[in-house]
């Protein structure tokens, strides 16, 4: 059976259009720099920024074609398109957005929010850099760099960006096997997921985990089972409780696993201990090659709870994703409970690598998707729209993003692979070295800590 492009049934994902670049963030080992990333040297916004906007324009363009010699020689760059540029900006702007559906709430996130100039750009140049990741794992792969399974999450970067932007960096977050994104959004360098695709030593898993298997600091993968990260959200939620630490865990799943007997009976627990646990379930419409309505008698999954409270997002749009998630962040912290958020979302590419992704759904159905509801042109185009960037500045976003995924990819194709003997260690944290059992029971490895 085919179903109907995204946009008739009712997905959520309105007309929309957009594209883009940044500064690479600083890394440390494996994880990112948590602190926000710092502007070009060259040309940071605050050194000439409050004088030059209290300017009339002519003297902005006088001081423009000053500075623009001297920048000129250390920048590198068009100096006096992008002061001119940036003295039009503005700081912040309202948008609209869609309304979430709501289920047992009164009362959902609201209808409009401030977006600020530095979170846009942030947050543009987040989506991009997992989109960039995404394609190019999908040519590390056709060359053959990288084995194994391989989920991408090409389509779905304004749920990670969103959900991150809605949370603090103390929560926590647990997913299923298309973990690249968020695993990106909660720390990791692109290098060090590139790195553990290829499954080299400076990956994020030390090369042992790969595509299915990436973890940081309050981040606990990547589970290849379909669903089993769902009790395993609940416990880490129990355990925020238990520690009284006011921490939530957001625990994410498909719209295939959603239909597993353990996500029922996780719900159960969770409200009936009241855990500040987040269940979000990923609607990208299938699950594998299977479409919602073939696999869902209940295709709201937001309702799916019963007794839990839920509501339905406009997963395409990080602000949306943004404002529900502190909403759902806001009532578990306060000791409600569990709530169900649904993300309307898709995926650009198949379930994985083996999978082309037009035998059950028609090439017309993707591209639509993409020129109607792209989170990214989304973005792109309410930015623009409200002068809180430029087409240069996004531009210069876009190849900075790129270079730093090249530099990644080549990093993630030449570091070396971790030795044979290194097999068992780490499997433990603080634990004395033990014997591992390889394949066999002849075979021993050492596991050091
Ligand atoms: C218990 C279990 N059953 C089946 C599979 C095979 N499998 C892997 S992904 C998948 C589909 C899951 O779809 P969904 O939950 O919608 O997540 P999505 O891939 O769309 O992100 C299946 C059936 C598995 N890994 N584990
Ligand atoms: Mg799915």
């Amino acid at each position: 059976m085919q179903s109907a492009p995204a946009a008739q049934r009712g997905t959520g994902l309105g007309p929309r259009g957009i594209r883009a670049v940044i500064v690479a963030p600083r890394t440390f080992g494996g994880e990112r720099d948590p602190t926000p990333p710092a502007r070009q040297p060259a040309h940071p916004p605050g050194w000439w920024g409050a004088a030059a906007r209290s300017q009339p324009c002519s003297m902005r363009k006088m001081l423009a074609a000053a500075v623009s010699r001297v920048l000129s020689v250390v920048a590198q760059k068009p100096a006096r398109r992008v002061l001119l540029s940036s003295c039009n900006f503005s700081n912040k702007a309202t948008f609209e957005m869609k309304s979430c559906d709501l289920y047992l709430l009164e009362k959902g996130p609201p209808v409009a929010t401030v977006l600020t100039r530095e979170d846009g750009i942030k947050y543009y140049r987040m989506m991009q850099t997992v989109r960039r990741m995404e394609l190019k794992a999908d040519q590390l792969y056709k060359q053959k760099f990288i084995r194994g399974f391989c989920h991408l999450c090409d389509g779905q970067e304004a749920c990670y960006v969103g959900l991150e932007a809605g949370i603090k960096p103390s929560d926590h977050v647990i997913t299923s096997y298309r973990a690249h994104g968020i695993g990106y959004t909660r720390g990791l360098s692109v290098r060090s997921i590139l790195a553990e695709l290829t499954g080299r030593r400076g990956g994020c898993a030390k090369g042992k985990g790969g595509s299915m298997h990436m973890y940081t600091k309050r981040f606990y993968g990547g589970n290849g089972i379909v669903g089993a990260q769902v009790p395993l959200g609940a416990g880490i939620a129990l355990a925020c409780k238990y520690m009284g630490s006011n921490e939530i865990c957001l625990t994410l799943y498909g719209d295939g696993a959603a239909n597993q007997g353990q996500i029922a009976e996780t719900y159960n627990m969770a409200a009936l201990w009241k855990l500040p646990c987040v269940f979000i379930c990923e609607n990208n419409l299938y699950g594998m090659g299977t479409s919602i309505e073939r696999s869902s008698a209940n295709t709201e999954y937001y309702k799916r709870g019963n007794f839990i409270p839920g509501l339905r997002v406009d997963g395409m749009d990080i602000l949306c994703v943004r404002e529900a998630t502190k909403f759902v962040a806001d009532y578990c912290r306060s000791g409600k409970g569990p709530i169900l958020m649904e993300l309307q979302t898709y995926r650009y590419h198949g379930h994985s690598m083996s999978d082309p992704g037009l035998s059950y759904r028609t090439r017309e159905e993707v591209q639509d998707v993409r020129s109607k509801s792209d989170p990214i042109k989304l973005l792109r185009e309410r930015m623009l729209s409200k002068q809180l960037t430029s087409i240069d500045e996004l531009m210069e976003i876009e190849a900075n993003v790129k270079k730093e995924v090249e530099e990644a990819a080549q990093f993630a194709t030449t570091d070396p692979e971790p030795p044979l003997h290194e097999l068992g260690f780490h499997l433990y944290n603080n634990n004395p070295p033990f014997e591992v059992r390889g394949p066999n029971q002849w075979i021993k490895f050492k596991s050091i800590s």
